[in-house]
């Protein structure tokens, strides 16, 4: 078991690329935690909805840059299935995001060939929020760039459970053998299935958590955290992350197996 771990994290692992002086190494896969929006906005005096709106605008500028550096997949944690307690109008305004998005976004997402994915519960959005998201996915899905994927109404013990309930009901009706349910056999069950582990999790907003987002799949991930808040977060401060993540990267390179430093 231990082998076949070693082995797909390397497989999985990220691409070493030579870029800009400092970086070294680009994730594969960077996830991201896009915290801080209302308190930007109401350390100006907004409305939180203004933060959001301002959100959008560093999304954009976030994809732009992780496609340009040849990043695979970018998954930006959205809207998570706690946030349906936030009051309504707020709400509202952020399920009205996904189609303001296509509108001002899908033609540069087409010309920098990304594709956007959504991974989470849409059971729950509403119409026009579905539509919009469906929308998005199928104008891009034959662009074979950076994967774009929005975690939308996602919670990751939400994910887990479903999994479960999946597994044991593939098992009841024959189609898998309960003797064969491994790490591997769970990770097909999630959904992120076909996406390799991030790398790399950033999260902004100055908060130390995990906030129950990705948590099988970040096992093995470096974790970047920042005060800044989302909609300052700048092509800089992504650089920095990478640059981070380079060098733990080397570090880790540098320990034998026991993880001790070479001699
Ligand atoms: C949302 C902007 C980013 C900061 C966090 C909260 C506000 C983009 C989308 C989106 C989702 C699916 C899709 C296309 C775009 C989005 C929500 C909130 C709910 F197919 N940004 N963004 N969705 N914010």
């Amino acid at each position: 078991m231990f082998e076949k771990f070693s082995f797909r994290k390397k497989d999985k692992g990220s691409v070493s690329q030579r870029y800009s002086g400092e970086i070294r190494k680009i994730p594969r896969h960077i996830a991201i935690i896009m915290d801080g929006n209302g308190r930007w906005a109401k350390r100006r005096g907004l409305p939180r909805t203004a933060g959001h709106r301002e959100a959008m605008k560093t999304v954009k500028r976030v994809t732009r840059e992780a496609s340009r550096l040849g990043v695979n997949v970018l998954t930006l944690y959205a809207f998570s299935t706690e946030n349906w307690r936030r009051p309504k109008p707020e709400v509202e305004f952020l399920m009205k995001l996904p189609e303001q998005f296509l509108n001002t976004y899908l033609v540069e997402l087409t010309e920098n060939n990304v594709q956007v994915r959504v991974m989470g519960d849409m059971s729950r959005l509403p119409s026009y929020t579905l539509r919009a998201v469906q929308s998005a996915v199928e104008q891009t899905r034959s662009n074979d760039g950076m994967i774009l994927n929005f975690a939308l109404n996602y919670g990751s013990h939400n994910e887990i459970a479903a999994a479960v309930k999946n597994i044991i009901h593939d098992i009841q009706s024959g189609k898998l053998d309960a003797g064969a349910v491994n790490e591997g056999v769970l990770a097909d069950y999630l959904l992120s299935r076909s996406l390799p582990d991030p790398d790399l999790l950033i999260r902004t907003g100055g908060e130390i958590r995990l906030s129950n987002f990705m948590l099988w799949q970040l096992a093995y991930t470096e974790l970047w955290f920042t005060d800044r808040y989302w909609p300052d977060f700048s092509e800089q401060d992504l650089h920095d992350a990478i640059r981070d993540f380079g060098n733990r990267q080397r570090r880790f390179g540098g320990l034998n197996e026991k993880g001790s430093e070479k001699k």
